[in-house]
């Protein structure tokens, strides 16, 4: 379709397994969870209250950003920290990641001209919203600050990403629940492609480890319950034992480059991001339509506009998030997509997020991360916890149990499924592949 391709040429996350792409990747692929206690993580909040009381947490040890744990000082300027909302704070850190990653921090002024930013969140800061509330309540208008709307906003992100680069191409925030980090990229990817941009920072933030937002996925039934005292369990996407999803927290970004451009600078080419597909369920506001249509759609949507042999596909991160319904349907609509195509030895499908849990707005920006390295260095991630595969429900591809998986990964695709009936699809290949 269009002549402009889109490659990636830098990566940075925010993650609980960790901060910095090398340590994320090394625990993935080791199969270490990043799932912990929440009351013993974060003691004296009310998380106790909860029935569910495990998350993906950010680590945060001493150490910093060499032991892959998060410490704001290292990444914002003084007082900084204060004006930003953690999930700000979180997309700066891995913004600046991913473009050390790709050698543009020192960018030309006619470069950052062609250069935008695509950085969504699901929930925005949820936590300006209720701390400022109680100010309200005990102590009057005169005790809200005046950083709460601009802490509060959804956009904010990309702003203090182009504010603190000089960016002054496209400035962009998605907030489609689930599917936002998906929709950063894919709609940053047409923004090069239409020439509005030559090379784009895409990705998600998001901060919701707070009792309100636990207390509220509770009562649609969508947390993992039971498993308080042995958290690492707790994420099992395709087990029978799966129960329900782990909440967590994090950012990822990428830098997003014209080919040519990418090319003529030397930059160094992770991989080429081909296609991306959307659809929408016109079903209901949380339940998937039983047959998966939806996100069938997207990933044939997807699979269409990367213009490549789908039987490339040979690796598939799921949005899988460990809900016994969400796994089955997905299931079901990754062996419609992609079953005519490729042989069921050569796919292989795995889910992160038993390892991170699911981080809402900015899981489609890791699991995208996650796609591009499996396509830069041939390995499928594991699916922690798969200890029974759930075979009579029509489980039966392989899912990457336990332990990484070495094998030829040409092209991969990324699934995100968003509240709302919202979903979206996302192709890496590799960039010299045709
Ligand atoms: C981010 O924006 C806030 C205003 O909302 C500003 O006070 C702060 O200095 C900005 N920080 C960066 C790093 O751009
Ligand atoms: C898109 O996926 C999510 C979760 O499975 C759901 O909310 C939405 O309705 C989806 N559609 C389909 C068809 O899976
Ligand atoms: C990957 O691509 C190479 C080069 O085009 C091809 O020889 C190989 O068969 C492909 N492997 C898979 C598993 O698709
Ligand atoms: C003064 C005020 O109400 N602002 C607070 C809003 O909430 C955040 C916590 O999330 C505080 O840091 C602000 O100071």
């Amino acid at each position: 379709m269009s002549a402009r391709r889109v490659v990636v040429t830098g990566l940075g996350i925010v993650s609980p397994v960790g901060i910095g792409v090398k340590h994320a990747w090394r625990n993935i692929i080791e199969a270490k969870s990043g799932i912990q206690s929440l009351v013993k993580a974060m003691p004296n909040v009310g998380f106790e209250k909860l029935s569910s009381q495990v998350a993906g947490i950010v680590p945060r040890a001493a150490g910093g950003y060499a032991s892959g744990a998060f410490d704001p000082k290292e990444w914002l300027a003084p007082g900084d920290a204060a004006r930003l909302a953690l999930f700000a704070q979180y997309a700066l850190c891995s913004a600046h990641q991913a473009l050390t990653d790709a050698e543009w921090i020192d960018a030309s002024d006619e470069q950052r001209e062609r250069t935008g930013v695509c950085f969504g969140t699901g929930i925005g800061s949820l936590e300006d919203i209720v701390e400022n509330h109680t100010r309200l309540q005990s102590g009057g208008a005169r005790k809200v600050s005046p950083m709460f709307v601009p802490r509060t906003l959804c956009n904010m992100a990309a702003g203090n990403i182009s504010i603190r680069y000089g960016f002054y191409g496209p400035n962009h925030a998605v907030s489609t629940a689930c599917t936002t980090g998906a929709h950063s990229i894919g709609d940053a990817m047409r923004f090069i492609q239409f020439g509005d941009a030559d090379v784009m920072v895409a990705g998600a933030a998001e901060a919701p480890l707070l009792p309100l937002a636990i207390a509220g996925f509770s009562k649609i039934k969508a947390l993992a319950l039971g498993f308080n005292d042995r958290p690492s369990a707790a994420s099992r996407p395709f087990d029978k034992g799966r129960a329900g999803f782990v909440i967590g927290e994090g950012a990822g970004a990428l830098v997003l480059e014209e080919l040519s451009h990418a090319q003529r600078r030397g930059a160094h080419i992770y991989a080429e991001l081909r296609g991306y597909g959307l659809s929408g369920d016109g079903h209901h506001i949380t339940a998937p339509p039983p047959d998966g249509a939806g996100a069938r759609r997207a990933m044939l949507h997807a699979i269409r506009s990367a213009q490549i042999d789908p039987s490339a596909i040979s690796y598939v991160n799921a949005h899988a998030t460990s809900t016994p319904l969400g796994d089955n349907i997905e299931n079901q609509a990754i062996k419609a997509a992609l079953g005519p195509h490729i042989s069921r030895r050569q796919l292989a499908v795995s889910s992160t997020k038993s390892a991170t849990g699911h981080l809402l707005g900015a899981a489609g920006a890791i699991e995208a991360i996650f796609a591009v390295l499996a396509v830069a260095h041939d390995v499928a991630p594991p699916t922690l916890n798969l200890d029974v595969v759930d075979t009579e429900a029509g489980f039966d591809l392989n899912y990457v149990p336990h332990a990484a998986q070495e094998r030829t990964i040409n092209a991969s695709l990324t699934n995100s499924f968003g509240f709302g009936g919202t979903n979206a699809s996302l192709v890496f290949a590799k960039h010299n592949s045709g």
